[in-house]
């Protein structure tokens, strides 16, 4: 009798730390049918709760300067934070625990400079050993946060992808004029490619385009798709990389939004983590779409270094 109490008590909890308890927001949820607007590029300020996933990443300034939002990031487990490579890669691991904090569940980062709680240092950094800063082919790194977080209806993991990006079938919002799947980015990034990062009120503002998160839908293309409009600008387009956007353009990351979540949901109500905000010509133009890392190309890397 007691075994199969605590067989079924291990159950519950393998079951909990898989599915269910990712990437379902109990708050609000970004909604497919309101996206035009003026943030990130093209979108809206995000409702209170609906990013419960989403981290903002800071620089400590030192103690006379305000810290800075420089990307953004994913809760991906209790103590992990997936991020761009790019992010990171000018700074040693030691520079980064030293200088490196991590906002969990606010919408205006205003709010975390009032409630330290929500501010966290990082103990570990585990950069992709073949991230490649030049073509900016494996764009990812994983933070291991000083403890484990308490989820909430602010905090909470996002779930890792269970299939290709591209797979549609179990997508649950595909654009009905296009047949491609819709998804989600969001963060603290550029509000227009010509805005330039920290350039309003300095010393106050902490958000490189604004202090309150936005978000935007935008649409998934195909890899022969990304590979042609990529390949006009000269980049070469890998299977580390997923793109998206819209052909006429007008809705995007930006500056700032590096490192932040591309969120695609699937028909049973979760969200996942299909993309991180990872580079682009520009912000929003036509025929450019964003590119985001592929995460599932990824997740054996992510997996590993994860689940210990
Ligand atoms: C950047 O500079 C950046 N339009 C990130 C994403 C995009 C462009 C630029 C995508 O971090």
């Amino acid at each position: 009798m007691i075994r199969c109490i605590s067989f079924l008590a291990l159950i519950a909890t393998a079951m909990a730390q898989s599915f269910g308890t990712c990437g379902k927001p109990t708050m609000s949820q970004p909604d497919i049918s309101f996206t035009a607007g003026s943030r990130i590029v093209g979108g809206q300020e995000a409702a209170e709760g609906a990013w419960p996933f989403i981290v903002a990443l800071l620089l400590d300034n030192g103690e006379e300067y305000y810290p800075s939002q420089f990307c953004g990031g994913s809760i991906i487990r209790r103590q992990w934070i997936a991020t761009a490579g790019h992010c990171l890669a000018d700074m040693e691991n030691d520079e980064i625990v030293r200088r490196v904090r991590v906002v969990i569940g606010v919408n205006n980062l205003e709010d975390a400079m009032r409630n330290t709680s929500k501010v966290l240092r990082v103990v570990k950094v585990v950069k992709h050993p073949s991230y490649d800063k030049r073509t900016t082919n494996n764009d990812v790194a994983l933070l291991k946060l000083e403890k484990q977080l308490n989820f909430d209806s602010k905090v909470q993991p996002i779930c890792l992808p269970t299939h290709d990006a591209h797979d549609t079938r179990l997508a649950a919002n595909v654009d009905y004029s296009t047949g491609r799947k819709a998804c989600f980015v969001a963060g603290w990034g550029l509000l227009r490619e010509q805005e330039q990062l920290g350039s309003r009120a300095p010393g106050t503002t902490i958000g490189g385009g604004s202090n309150r998160l936005s978000q935007v839908a935008v649409d998934m293309f195909t890899d022969r798709e990304c590979t042609q409009y990529l390949a006009k600008v000269g980049i070469t387009y890998t299977d580390k990389m997923i793109c998206l956007g819209f052909p006429q353009g007008g809705a995007d990351s930006c500056q700032g939004d590096s490192g932040g979540p591309l969120v695609c949901k699937d028909k049973d109500g979760h969200w996942e983590l299909s993309g991180i905000v990872s580079y682009g010509v520009g912000c929003a133009r036509a025929n450019l779409p964003g590119v985001y890392t592929n995460v599932y190309n990824l997740k054996s890397f992510i997996d590993s270094n994860t689940l210990n």
